[in-house]
């Protein structure tokens, strides 16, 4: 009896030591040496810095380590240069970015070697699709942290507080120095001045690590709480109504960063409905906010209900306009010309406006990616899209170079839709965090590869709890660091394969974006709002012809991508069915025909979630129980989701190619009829 008590209380104590509910993020507290810190400056930010240096020093005990802002030259922006026993910096956000590498240095075991870090973008920005009412579109890890229900928003809570300061902790570590607030989809109310001083009370918490806020402004603000007769961007008392609003923010929040704006796209209001256009739309508030230095972020997510192509429209709208926007305006663009899909090629715009600064907007958060349910590191998505050649100026003009101020000298910034909500883990899923941490490691350093990244991330989240300065075992880095960071690296190719391989898109449910629904559509509703619209299935193939016989998209790229996109045999597989309306017979690289390739792709993305599974348990040896649990109970949902994706798609679209599912295939387990009825539950 006794020994059954005696193992019980060691369990539960062995079950507390390692319970880890991840929280803490990347930014888990392991042994600590002692240093000196060492800075002639003083201010709220340095003292971070040097606070985190003392709390988390694992380089030699004793060391001192200089913090020196002195202007350097090779120094841009908030960069810094280190070394074991320096960290140089132009500016007090440099020192605590410094401080920050320099920890993760030492917490991954790299040896400190002196070298320069200057960021990529200068503006590197969460976008929170939060709501007033404390919900968050698209948003799968809880509610808001910043916003509760309309009667609570005036208060601020200790605990909020708190939150936000982690939160500001976990975003410095990583460089990211923006945040836009509320959803792009806004309440004219998070201009009301009682809001306002919410938003200021969170500003003063963001600023010491280097945070600055922005806000998502609906464009009809002038009349919805202003009360005037109109908000025509040319009116008279509509400007001067954005410049007294600019003014009264920027008295509560002088380092206010400025106003994101989603405006006559899917519903919102926006120039076009006073017959105004973008120009006069941004210009007008670019002009209120630039006395105070603030900048418009203008959303180039447009489209229209029209029967032409919605991948054109974007870059159809803005083109003509190159060149006429003030400085202090920047067009936000989303990755691709569609919205968000698995895979999508870059937006041409990307390629094509030259004399306006462009940013890129991507979604962190797993709108169309599995929720906060599936593992998907998207990393590798986004140096696909980083890393893809644009040819505007030539062979080499990546979206990188072409948005980071190398081919063109502008303003540079970065946008990324958060993941993160009041769920303990911040993101709902322990493997989602990992796309936080890898969109402001790129959005620092566009160069950086998914695999160092994922290297790091690891490191980070799942080191061992050492006691001393033991570097990592041979058994951990054989048996848990490369499996795991190969599933990792996999598992965005998975995604796309269990649901849209070949350059499918847009083949979801309505409304929800998380299961199949290719055969989606209504009575009424606008046709690029239903699935058929994307896919154009019959009996002779599958896909969307934007050649030059279709749509013509193909002509907004420059050579020799045009061409090569345009031909069905020099296009990449994996755009082919983006670009063309391909015969179920078209022969693809391996030799199949594209009716059986589609077969075996939807099931090795299957197989591939199921290997996941494989990898998963052999790590239990190296997780925390909770974290290892919870990992493995989202892995059976995937590749529960998986199989019905495969079932739902190869069910689907057989009905139109009419050829069997090749016989060494594992037959769909679920009838197309229950699968259209139950609309995959998400669990
Ligand atoms: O991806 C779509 C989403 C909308 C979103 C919109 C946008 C905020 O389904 O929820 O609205 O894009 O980016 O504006």
């Amino acid at each position: 009896m006794q020994k059954k008590i005696y193992i019980i209380i060691l369990l539960c104590f062995s079950f507390l030591v390692n319970a880890e509910d991840g929280h803490q993020l990347w930014l888990r507290k392991g042994y600590l040496n002692k240093v000196i810190v060492v800075c002639s400056k003083k201010s709220e930010t340095i003292s971070i810095a040097k606070q985190e240096l003392l709390s988390n020093w694992q380089g030699t005990p004793g060391a001192t380590i200089n913090l020196v802002l002195k202007k350097d030259k090779r120094i841009t922006g908030d960069g810094f240069i280190l070394s074991e026993v320096s960290i140089r910096a132009n500016t007090d956000a440099g020192i605590l970015y410094g401080a920050y590498e320099l920890l993760r240095q030492q917490q991954t075991f790299q040896k400190t070697e002196e070298k320069v870090y200057n960021p990529s973008y200068d503006l590197r920005l969460l976008n929170h699709w939060d709501n007033f009412n404390g919900s968050v579109e698209r948003g799968y890890a809880g509610l808001s942290i910043f916003w509760r229900d309309e009667l609570n928003n005036q208060f601020v809570t200790e605990n909020d507080k708190m939150l936000w300061k982690e939160y500001a902790r976990a975003n410095a570590s990583i460089g990211i120095n923006g945040t836009v607030l509320n959803n792009v989809n806004a309440s004219s109310d998070i201009l009301k001045s009682e809001t306002l001083t919410r938003v200021k009370t969170i500003a003063d918490v963001l600023r010491f690590y280097g945070i600055r806020v922005y806000l998502s402004v609906n464009f009809n603000s002038p009349a919805i709480v202003g009360g005037l007769k109109t908000s025509d961007p040319l009116d008279k008392e509509v400007i001067k109504w954005w410049k007294t609003k600019s003014k009264e923010i920027y008295k509560l929040i002088p380092d206010f960063g400025g106003f994101l704006v989603k405006a006559s796209s899917e519903g919102q209001p926006g120039p076009h409905d006073f017959g105004r256009s973008h120009v006069d739309g941004a210009n007008m508030l670019a002009d209120a906010i630039k006395p105070h230095g603030g900048i418009v972020m203008w959303r180039a997510f447009v489209y229209s209900p029209t029967e032409d192509d919605r991948a054109k429209q974007a870059y159809a709208e803005f083109l003509p306009f190159d060149g006429q926007f003030r400085d202090n305006v920047i067009i936000q663009v989303k990755n691709g010309s569609i919205d968000f899909q698995p895979r999508e090629p870059f937006s041409p715009l990307f390629g094509a406006m030259k004399k306006t600064a462009l940013m890129p907007e991507l979604q962190i958060t797993q709108e169309y990616l599995g929720h906060s349910i599936h593992l998907v590191f998207l990393s590798p998505m986004w140096e696909e899209f980083l890393q893809t050649d644009t040819y505007q100026e030539g062979t080499g003009s990546t979206v990188a170079k072409c948005t980071d101020g190398t081919i063109f000298k502008q303003r540079t910034a970065i946008a990324g839709v958060a993941n993160i909500g009041t769920d303990t883990n911040w993101c709902g899923h322990h493997f989602a965090q990992a796309n936080w941490y890898a969109f402001g490691r790129l959005a620092w350093n566009n160069q950086l590869s998914s695999e160092q990244i994922a290297d790091e991330w690891i490191k980070l989240t799942f080191r061992p709890n050492t006691k001393n300065n033991e570097g990592f075992t041979k058994e951990w880095f054989d048996n848990f660091l490369i499996p795991v960071k190969q599933m990792m690296l996999d598992s965005r190719e998975a995604a796309v394969d269990y649901m849209m391989p070949f350059g499918f898109h847009h083949i979801f449910q309505a409304s929800h974006h998380y299961g199949p629904g290719p055969w989606w559509e209504r009575e009424g509703v606008r046709k690029d709002w239903t699935m058929p619209y994307y896919h154009k299935a019959d009996s002779f193939g599958v896909g969307f012809n934007r050649t030059a016989t279709g749509s013509n998209a193909v002509a907004q790229y420059h050579e020799p991508l045009n061409t090569q996109y345009g031909d069905i045999n020099t296009c990449p597989e994996k755009y082919l069915l983006w670009f063309h309306h391909a015969p179920w017979s078209h022969k693809m690289n391996s030799g199949r025909t594209l009716w059986d390739e589609i077969c075996y792709r939807y099931d090795d993305g299957v197989n591939q979630v199921r290997y996941f599974q494989v990898v998963w348990d052999k790590a239990q040896p190296y997780v925390d129980a909770e974290r290892f649990v919870e990992v493995q109970r989202k892995l059976r949902y995937q590749a529960q989701n998986a199989q019905v994706w495969k079932d739902a798609c190869l069910l689907y679209f057989q009905q139109f190619s009419q050829q069997p599912i090749p016989y060494d295939i594992e037959r769909p387990i679920h009838n197309l009829d229950d699968i259209k009825k139950n609309d995959m539950d998400r669990p």
